[in-house]
C-alpha cells in the first residue's frame, strides 16, 4: 500500500489527480479509503445518506455505532467501512438550519474541520469522500456549505485527496463552479 506522505506528486499530476474535486455519484459505491456520513447525534442509522450508508455497509456498522456512545453536533467519529468498498467511515453530525443566526455556519465548519484531523490522523486513509453535510434533511442552503466545505477541506490537502459527493448534476455544477473560483484565487 502506497502511503500519503505529502503534497501531490508528478505521477498524481501526470493522472489528471486534484487536491480536492466534485462528483456526482451513489457515496456508497466509492473506492476511497474513507466516506464521510451525514448521521445524526445517535449514529443509530436514519434516511438520506445515512440510511444508504448503513444499507450498504450491514448491520455489523450499527452494532460498531452502538459502541460509540453517540456523538455531537460538529464532531466526528470513525468507524470500518464493512461491506462498503470504503475501508472507513467517518460519522460527523451537521448542524439543522434554523435561519442562519444559531451558529450553523461555524457547526459546519468544525464537521468539515474535524473529519479531515480525524482522517488525517489514520495513516491508511489518504482518499476522503464528503457527501453535502446537513444540505438535505436539515435543511442548510446549498451554495453557503458548499462554501464552506470548500474552505475547510483546503486546509487539508497537504494529507487528504478530498472528492465532494454531490447527488444530483446541479449539486455537482455549483462545486465545480466554486472549485474553479477556488483555484484561480489560489493561483493568484
Ligand atoms: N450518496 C451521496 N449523496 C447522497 C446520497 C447518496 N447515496 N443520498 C443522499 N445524498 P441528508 P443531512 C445527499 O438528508 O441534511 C438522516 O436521517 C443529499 O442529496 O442525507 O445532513 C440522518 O440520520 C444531500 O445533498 O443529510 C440525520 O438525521 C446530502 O446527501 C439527517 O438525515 C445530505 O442529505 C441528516 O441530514
Amino acid at each position: 500500500m502506497r502511503y500519503w506522505t505529502g503534497r501531490l506528486d508528478r505521477a498524481d499530476r501526470r493522472r489528471g489527480i486534484r487536491p480536492l474535486n466534485a462528483i456526482c455519484d451513489d457515496i456508497t459505491t466509492l473506492s476511497v479509503d474513507a466516506i464521510v456520513n451525514a448521521a445524526n447525534a445517535s449514529l443509530m442509522g436514519g434516511g438520506g445518506v445515512d440510511g444508504a450508508i448503513h444499507r450498504a455497509a450491514g448491520p455489523r456498522l450499527l452494532h460498531e455505532c452502538r459502541l460509540l456512545g453517540g456523538c455531537k453536533t460538529g464532531e466526528a467519529k470513525l468507524t470500518g467501512g464493512h461491506g462498503l468498498p470504503a475501508r472507513f467511515i467517518v460519522h460527523t453530525v451537521g448542524p439543522v438550519w434554523h435561519g442562519g443566526g444559531d451558529g450553523e455556519d461555524e457547526l459546519l465548519a468544525s464537521c468539515y474541520r474535524k473529519s479531515c484531523e480525524l482522517a488525517s490522523a489514520q495513516p491508511a486513509i489518504r482518499t476522503l469522500a464528503f457527501p453535502c453535510i446537513s444540505t438535505g434533511i436539515y435543511g442548510f442552503p446549498f451554495e453557503r456549505a458548499a462554501r464552506i466545505a470548500i474552505r475547510e477541506c483546503a486546509a487539508h490537502t497537504d494529507r487528504l485527496i478530498t472528492t465532494f459527493c454531490c447527488f444530483s448534476e446541479r449539486d455537482r455544477n455549483v462545486y465545480s463552479q466554486l472549485l474553479e473560483e477556488h483555484g484561480r484565487r489560489v493561483a493568484d
